[in-house]
């Protein structure tokens, strides 16, 4: 499962990305200082089973839990910044849109406080309108898929007349769309949602080419609104009238830099902060400068008022909210640790209609094709092949070999 970030350069997009992954990338006050995408490892936060539920402290091999809270990995990718009309070639164009092809939802970060403009060079705070963001990142992502669509439509008619008459066109779009990952079911989903169903593709309208695209842009790539720079004065009205403005989508305001902040000053241990918390502790008062105090204090109050950085709270509702992805750990009801004594080590992030089955196939091929049962092992109960699984489970696999 991968997660794509997107928005108009300098806004802050390698500040999400360094704050969620880690590492580190550059960034700078000008725009295009990304040009080669960073692709990196980021986390969701979930409740651990192992320390909330079984009462013990877990070794995870993958990710890493502080107090009870497991952070799940998944793959982040931060690409160069879309200015308007990128599709014809402005900026540096949206050939780069292509390192986003792959992803399964898509992260919009936009500079809430208006002080970058269109091109992404800085302007005075608020002179920016962020409703004309919002717009035109669509027009560009709507753009993209319209070009590839209308690029293959022709192909697609002629394979449409080859074949049997009730050959389903989905299959043929969903085929042409492969690049970006498009399924089938979200073609079906998208010519529902357009009102086309039944109707010829040859019959449709030029309007109904942009409908149904838009459409599959949205169900394939759904998109959460990341509302950075919220620590500038003056962001917090522009949120407002954002929200009221798109109360068809979802923002989350963020301070990508107050996140970076904070996660450096847990590594050198002069604060205790989980990411996703709305405060921090310091433990070290007397290592930092006045200075330091009082900037760390800024970012307390911002996280107070905006109920943490955000940047965590993004990711979680990407995962959760858009995806539906959910948590299953592996486990037994005799025994939670692997062959090497590590307790809980494993988590595996599921799609949202994930059965048993689908997670013995996930573990190893072997417990699919020996799939003989399964227990859920909080509930101490037996469940079926068929079960479709839910966020948190701990599910014990019992094969034949
Ligand atoms: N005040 C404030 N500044 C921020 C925040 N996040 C990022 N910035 C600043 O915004 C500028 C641009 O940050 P980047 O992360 O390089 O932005 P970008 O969108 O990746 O830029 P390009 O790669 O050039 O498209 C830098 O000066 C950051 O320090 C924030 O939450 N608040
Ligand atoms: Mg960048």
């Amino acid at each position: 499962m991968k997660i794509g970030i997107i928005g108009k350069p300098n806004i802050g997009k390698s500040s999400f990305f360094k704050a969620a992954t880690m590492t580190d990338i550059e960034i700078q006050n000008y725009p295009f200082t990304t040009i080669k995408p960073n692709i990196g490892v980021a986390y969701v936060r979930a409740e651990c089973p192992a320390e909330n539920f079984f009462k013990v402290k877990c070794n995870p091999q993958h990710g890493f839990c502080i107090d009870g809270q497991r952070f799940v990995p998944f793959e982040l990718v931060d690409v160069a910044g879309l200015v308007p009309g990128a599709a014809e070639g402005k900026g540096l164009g949206n050939l780069f849109l292509d390192d986003l092809s792959n992803v399964d939802a898509l992260i919009h970060i936009i500079d809430i406080s208006g002080s970058t403009n269109m091109q992404g060079e800085i302007i005075e705070v608020g002179k920016n309108d962020p409703v004309e963001d919002v717009k035109f990142i669509e027009k560009e992502l709507d753009d993209w898929y319209f070009n590839i669509f209308m690029r293959g439509k022709t192909k697609i008619e002629r394979q449409l007349r080859l074949m049997a008459t009730d050959t389903p066109v989905e299959k043929f779009i969903a085929e042409h769309f492969s690049g970006l990952n498009v399924r089938e079911k979200q073609v079906i989903d998208a010519i529902t949602k357009s009102n086309l169903k039944g109707k010829l593709i040859t019959l449709w309208s030029d309007d109904e080419y942009k409908t149904f695209t838009k459409n599959l842009r949205l169900i394939s790539k759904p998109m959460v609104f990341a509302a950075n720079k919220i620590d500038i004065k003056g962001s917090e009205s522009n949120f407002n009238r954002l929200v009221s403005t798109f109360p068809q989508y979802s923002f989350i305001p963020t301070c990508a830099l107050a996140e970076i902040q904070l996660r450096f000053a847990e590594k050198q241990k002069i604060i205790k902060y989980v990411p996703g918390d709305n405060d921090f502790q310091i433990l070290e008062p007397n290592k930092l400068t006045d200075q330091q105090k009082q900037g760390i204090e800024k970012i307390r109050t911002i996280m107070q008022k905006v109920n943490g950085t955000g940047v965590q709270q993004t990711l979680n509702f990407a995962v959760f909210n858009l995806l539906k992805y959910k948590i299953i750990f592996p486990g037994g009801v005799n025994k939670l640790e692997d062959s090497k004594g590590n307790v809980m080590p494993d988590a595996f992030l599921m799609p949202p209609n994930a059965t048993t089955l689908d997670f013995a196939y996930k573990l190893h091929t072997d417990f699919g094709d020996n799939f003989i049962g399964a227990i859920d092992v909080k509930k101490k109960q037996k469940i079926g092949r068929e079960t479709v699984l839910n966020n948190g489970d701990v599910i014990e696999i019992l094969s034949s070999k």
